[in-house]
């Protein structure tokens, strides 16, 4: 009996590695998707009469024709363009090697743009097409020209409020058609970046670097590594390995839901002081419509204070309530009150800048001054404070160290180790299974303390899941909203590609349902794929609570199973009264909404 046993053929689905793809020992690849909003720049750009100029339409066929960035023998084997499962202009790259399938869709707005022609109006353009598709894809890649790329970011950055999703904007020096370019590898790397990390943030991701979005500005027009971060190190390195510096990643820390707010002030702008710089010059830039200005000054943000024309009309602009925010013209360093030429401006009225870049300070300005429903006063105050990220803001009380925490100390002297990089290594090591176990008994202590030493409560543990699928499983709703007021990301997939709110509904905790999608948890298409079964299985057994917390996380109950009948069907033929009631009542209330439409 035992060599019949062995004998028994494997299924024929699963002898092939095609498809199922059972590589990383028996697990299936988690499929992300990631959309690639394509605006234009070099990357796409051809030669033509008048010199480099955008092509519409041609950058989804060269893709396709680069096996490093399109996998075709899984596309047609996956059968990626059949039954509008993906729309048209769907790519899937190699499997990565954390056993993902980047599956991404490009979508090329019109007309593609040189940056350098970008507007406001294209900001707000990208910005919709985000919120359009947020709930779809799992990351965003940005496709944009180099020239006017950390003005865009900044904007972005500010733009999207409460953003638990990563946008990377990418582009390059040369373009993806010609021989020799940057081009692949920025999108390769975008791609990897979006889709395998939840780093909530408006990046940017140029010469093997990711950066924070609002910390960049282009400092070479000639070579591959264009961009820099003065102020702010790299989020995350793309060597031998892609390394996230998780502790410099900024999170939204809310349990407010990702929208974006498009309607920017334009009556902003950029004065740069410089030695004899006329005051008839500044006061014609000042003013009206003029609202908000950025003024470029020297050093740790000095003017001349000796003289008096110049001071009197920038004090007569803020006096009109013109807002002025005091920028450096280094590259590297903060505004701070050091010089009395300094001190001179902060007395009419200039607003320090801290160490923002130009680009970031005028985003701030244009986003702020939008905001109507606030007072000159609360605009102000609101310019002073970090709001992504886009200035160091230096810690005030005492700040728990490292070397501070007993625990490490312990462990660490019990190995003998002392130095810093050692000591990070081991609480990396140590923080995912003690986070993850705090979260287990609901210990808010514990997990405070591990926040405290610098610990990541958006960490994974040996199976990819956070301390939030955790506490969403459990059902401990204080601890959820601990966890996402700390910056946790409803976003993150464990190895079996399932969300924190795939486990709230797994054991049906109503409330954290209820609280994730408040913060803008939806589950993913992978999780939503083939659901009807499912549905229609809890519907036999008159199971309404379950079919209940499938529809509080948004699930469609219409979906047949896999002999084509719905839930109410099913209900209809079992004759389960209560569910029927349920089903019926949630088709009434889903015709009304539709008709309210
Ligand atoms: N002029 C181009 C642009 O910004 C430069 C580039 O992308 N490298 O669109």
């Amino acid at each position: 009996l035992g060599r019949a046993l062995s004998c028994t053929p494997r299924p024929a689905c699963l002898q092939r590695s095609g498809s199922l793809e059972l590589g990383g020992g028996c697990r299936a690849p988690v499929r992300v998707r990631v959309l690639v909003i394509n605006t234009g720049g070099t990357i796409g750009m051809v030669e033509e009469k008048e010199g480099l100029a955008p092509e519409a339409n041609k950058l989804v066929k060269a893709l396709k024709k680069m096996p490093m960035l399109h996998d075709e023998v899984y596309a047609k084997e996956t059968k990626l363009y059949d039954f509008h499962r993906f729309p048209d202009n769907t790519l899937v790259l190699p499997l990565s090697e954390q056993n993902k399938r980047i599956v991404y869709t490009i979508l090329e707005l019109s007309p593609l743009l040189d940056s350098s022609n970008m507007t406001t109006d294209d900001w707000a353009k990208i910005a919709r097409n985000i919120e359009k598709y947020y709930e779809q894809y799992d990351g965003f890649v940005i496709l944009h020209g180099t020239d006017t790329m950390a003005y865009t970011a900044s904007a972005l950055s500010f733009m999207c409020e409460n953003l638990g999703k990563t946008i990377v904007l990418t582009g390059s020096q040369v373009p993806i058609y010609e021989l020799r370019n940057d081009g692949r590898a920025n999108l390769l790397g975008a791609l990897l970046i979006a889709g395998q990390f939840v780093i909530p943030e408006v990046c940017l991701y140029f010469y093997h670097k990711l950066y924070r979005g609002n910390r960049v500005t282009k400092v070479d027009a000639g070579s591959f590594n264009a961009f820099s971060s003065p102020n702010l190190s790299p989020l995350a390195n793309a060597e031998v390995d892609i390394t996230i510096n998780w502790e410099t990643v900024w999170r939204a820390n809310t349990t407010k839901k990702f929208k974006v707010h498009t309607n920017m002030n334009r009556n902003v702008g950029l004065l740069r002081i410089f030695p004899g710089i006329n005051a008839a010059t500044v006061k014609a830039f000042l003013h009206a419509p003029m609202e908000g200005i950025v003024l470029e000054t020297y050093g740790t943000g000095n003017a001349p204070n000796n003289r008096e024309d110049l001071l009197e009309e920038l004090r007569k602009a803020t006096e009109r309530k013109v807002v002025i925010l005091n920028c450096t013209q280094c590259l590297r360093g903060s505004v701070a009150a050091v010089y009395a030429t300094g001190q001179t401006l902060t007395a009419v009225g200039v607003i320090p800048g801290g160490d923002m870049t130009p680009e970031a300070a005028l985003a701030k300005l244009s986003y702020t001054l939008s905001k109507s429903h606030l007072s000159w006063e609360e605009k102000k105050e609101m310019l002073s404070e970090n709001l992504r990220g886009e200035m160091t803001v230096v810690p005030t009380g005492a700040k728990i160290s490292l070397t501070d925490s007993k625990f490490i100390q312990v462990i660490a002297k019990s190995l003998s180790v002392s130095c810093k990089e050692e000591l990070e290594a081991i609480r990396d090591a140590l923080i995912p299974s003690l986070a993850c176990a705090a979260a287990k008994t609901g210990d808010i202590d514990a997990l405070k303390a591990i926040g405290e030493m610098g610990g990541n409560l958006s960490c994974e543990d040996y199976d990819g899941r956070t301390p939030l699928h955790i506490a969403s499983s459990e059902g401990n709703l204080q601890l959820v909203e601990y966890l996402l007021k700390y910056g946790a990301t409803v976003y993150a997939k464990d190895m079996f590609g399932a969300t924190p709110l795939k486990y709230a509904v797994k054991f049906r905790h109503v409330e954290v349902i209820q609280l994730l999608r408040e913060t803008g948890a939806h589950l993913s298409s992978q999780e939503l794929e083939n659901i009807g079964t499912e549905l229609c299985s809890l519907a036999a057994n008159g199971d309404v609570e379950g079919l209940y917390a499938w529809h509080l996380a948004g699930a469609s109950l219409e979906q047949a199973g896999y002999d084509g009948r719905t839930p109410l069907q099913i209900a209809e033929a079992t004759g389960h009264v209560e569910l029927l009631d349920f089903l019926n009542q949630l088709k009434i209330k889903m015709v009304m909404e539709t008709f309210l439409e």
